[in-house]
């Protein structure tokens, strides 16, 4: 039945876009024909928009609908009076810029493209005829969309637009949106110390860090005690501070579920560690979903939507201002100290997705590059290293606010994939079910199939389609079926070399292939080549992100970035999946698309590649503070913990 309304409102949409269409074409001609000219009319945009503007075409009002359509466009998010309704699948038109909403949300048309439709029928289609077709559209948007908003969830949610930070805080409405946040968490603190069996104990922010992991007996991160020895262990005592806390200062203490129900909810945050594949994406969407609903009910905000921190753009991978402000509940001290002071921002590298996003053809193979790649990098790069509390170790990280903007941002990245590949394949991770809480505290067990589209969440991103650092990515029609083996889908090796044991800092490996054997490289449909690091082994946590580089032997200086990996997740459970403390080795394989690399080292008659591994802290020197500064707070130079005994099984350069 459902669907049934939704073709026919689909269909119903797309006449009266060709209607105006087709009009506006029409009206040119005549202006053209009147002036006698063969130029197109000049147009007044903003005339036009005034003119669309006080002819509304279907024109539902609920109060604070304001903020949904694209955000970047500051005509929708300034437009006081203009407002929307959407069903879980639809916005009904209301006025000019609320059509784009419409429009894109209902055909996925790309907002610039729309804007132009938008802007171009504005101008043509006169207010008398938009008049005229109001009252039939009218009637239309009654008929078809209530009926579906009231079967599909009895109250429909507005749409809103999560933001990246930086829109977030700007405009007219951007200092309200931070305060609104701002008091979200710090009534979410409040209500820390609340009785454990109570609804406000289920609406704090300890209870919530707790859904995600939390420190205490029979938690799978262990005890405060357990992570202590365990820095002491690792000799990494100098940043026991950050657990147990200083002078003045909080540490993480043990949690108690308050009963057995709680153990359900509690600690079930899923990160993949040792190489199993679970369900990343899916469990921190729905954890998002419910944790902003609790946020705005916390503000006393219906608008109040999570921001996420768009470091994947490379001029934004310095700490957002707000969380480095001392006196902001958006503040931890527990975070790097250069990031945390703006004397250094994320290195651009460890958050580029150019490379998964644009060459995994499976989503399982996406899902995993990045988590392993620039979600784990950013925790550990934040939380100074891995396992350091709190970015840096699983079972508190959620303690820290950036970690939710932080986290939005990976679910915006799952959007991209998303955008980029409509026809995803279902596979059985979508029946997977989670028990989460809601605003009103009470306990609610949902597949993840239930959260694939977020339009049906009632948001969506301002940003889903442009998401790499480079090129655009254009939308494939599909994806692998799937997920193949490096060997089956690149059988060729062309070279390898194995047993690599790795240096404190920099090892470099030459790996050796017949002259001519890279010639597939040039020419505009390049043979995809993959680097695969076998059997990346570690005993213990590293302590540094491990880059990988590729060079020519004789232009070292022209050398490409790879990728980065990490361990945050991969030692912290007390219980690995073998049921027992893992101290033990851990090995995980690796693979990466380096066909673009090796275009821009021009290997074309070279017989070696270099492939170089490097620790590294995940930084680099913020330039908008003066050097001196940044020269006393450099953080020393990354190395490996000698007793990690890193090691990589193969690398094999393939095809
Ligand atoms: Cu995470």
């Amino acid at each position: 039945m459902l669907r049934l309304y939704r073709h026919i409102y689909c269909a119903f949409g797309r006449v009266v876009l060709s209607k105006h269409t087709a009009l506006r074409d029409q009206n040119a001609q005549r202006v053209r024909r009147r002036s006698g000219t063969t130029q197109e009319p000049k147009r007044d945009y903003r005339k036009s928009i005034d003119e669309l503007e006080s002819s509304a075409l279907f024109c539902f009002v609920p109060k604070n609908a304001h903020q949904m359509g694209a955000g970047s466009e500051s005509m929708y998010q300034n437009s006081a009076g203009c407002s929307a309704m959407a069903s879980p699948k639809f916005v009904v038109l209301d006025r000019g810029h609320m059509s784009i909403a419409f429009l894109k949300h209902s055909f996925g048309l790309p907002t610039d493209q729309l804007g132009r439709e938008m802007r171009s029928r504005k101008l043509t289609v006169t207010r008398i005829l938009l008049r005229a077709t109001r009252v039939v559209l009218s009637a239309a948007a009654f008929a078809l969309v209530i009926p579906i908003a009231y079967a599909q969830s009895g109250n429909s949610p507005a749409l809103h637009t999560r933001m990246r930070w930086q829109d977030f805080i700007s405009g007219p409405e951007g200092n309200k949106r931070l305060a609104s946040l701002q008091k979200a968490i710090a009534k979410m603190r409040s209500l820390d110390n609340s009785p454990p069996d109570s609804v406000n104990f289920r609406l704090s922010w300890k209870y919530w860090a707790n859904i995600h992991g939390y420190l205490g007996q029979g938690s799978k991160f262990g005890t405060v005690a357990y992570q202590t020895d365990r820095l002491n262990r690792l000799q990494m005592s100098q940043f026991l501070p950050y657990l147990v806390g200083a002078t003045g200062k909080p540490g993480i203490q043990d949690q108690t579920p308050p009963d057995d129900g709680t153990k359900d909810v509690w600690a079930t945050c899923v990160h993949s560690p040792q190489g199993k594949q679970l369900n990343v994406f899916g469990w921190h969407r729905m954890y998002f979903y419910y944790f902003e609903r609790v946020l705005r009910w916390a503000a006393n905000d219906p608008t109040l939507t999570l921001p996420y921190w768009d470091y994947t753009n490379p001029a934004e991978t310095a700490l957002p201002d707000a969380f480095q402000d001392t006196g902001s509940p958006l503040y931890d001290w527990r975070r790097s100290e250069a990031l945390n002071e703006g004397l250094a921002i994320l290195n651009p590298q460890i958050t580029d997705i150019d490379s998964p996003l644009s060459t995994d053809t499976n989503f399982l193979q996406y899902e995993g590059d990045i988590e392993s790649g620039v979600h784990g990098n950013v925790h550990c790069s934040v939380g100074q290293t891995c396992p350091i509390a709190i970015m840096g170790l699983v079972g508190v990280a959620a303690n820290d606010p950036i970690f939710y903007e932080h986290h939005a941002n990976i679910d915006r990245i799952w959007s991209c994939w998303q955008n980029a590949h409509p026809h995803e394949t279902p596979g059985d991770w979508q029946n997977e079910q989670f028990t989460f809480v809601d605003e009103t505290g009470t306990k609610i067990t949902r597949p993840v199939r239930d959260f694939l589209d977020t339009k049906t969440l009632g948001y969506v991103y301002d940003n889903e389609s442009n998401c790499m650092q480079v090129a655009t990515l254009q939308a494939t029609a599909n994806e692998t079926p799937g997920l193949l083996p490096a060997e089956q889908a690149f059988p060729n090796i062309l070279g390898s070399v194995k047993s690599i044991g790795l240096k404190p800092t920099t090892t470099s490996v030459d790996i050796s292939f017949p002259k001519g054997t890279l010639h597939g490289l040039t020419g505009s449909t390049p043979t995809p080549t993959k680097l695969l690091l076998r059997d990346v082994s570690s005993k213990s946590d590293p302590a540094a992100l491990l880059g990988v580089f590729v060079e020519r032997k004789d232009l070292p200086q022209n050398r490409q970035y790879v990728g980065t990996i990490n361990w945050f997740g991969v030692f912290d459970a007390m219980q690995g999946m073998e049921g027992e403390k893992h101290d033990g080795q851990i090995s995980r394989t690796f693979q990466y698309d380096i066909t673009r690399q090796l275009r821009r080292l021009e290997l074309k008659n070279a017989k070696e590649l270099t492939v170089v591994f490097e620790a590294t802290s995940g930084l680099a020197p913020s330039k908008k503070k003066p050097s001196r500064e940044r020269a006393l707070a450099a953080p020393s130079a990354a190395t490996f913990r000698a007793d990690a005994a890193l090691t990589i099984g193969a690398v094999e350069l393939r095809q």
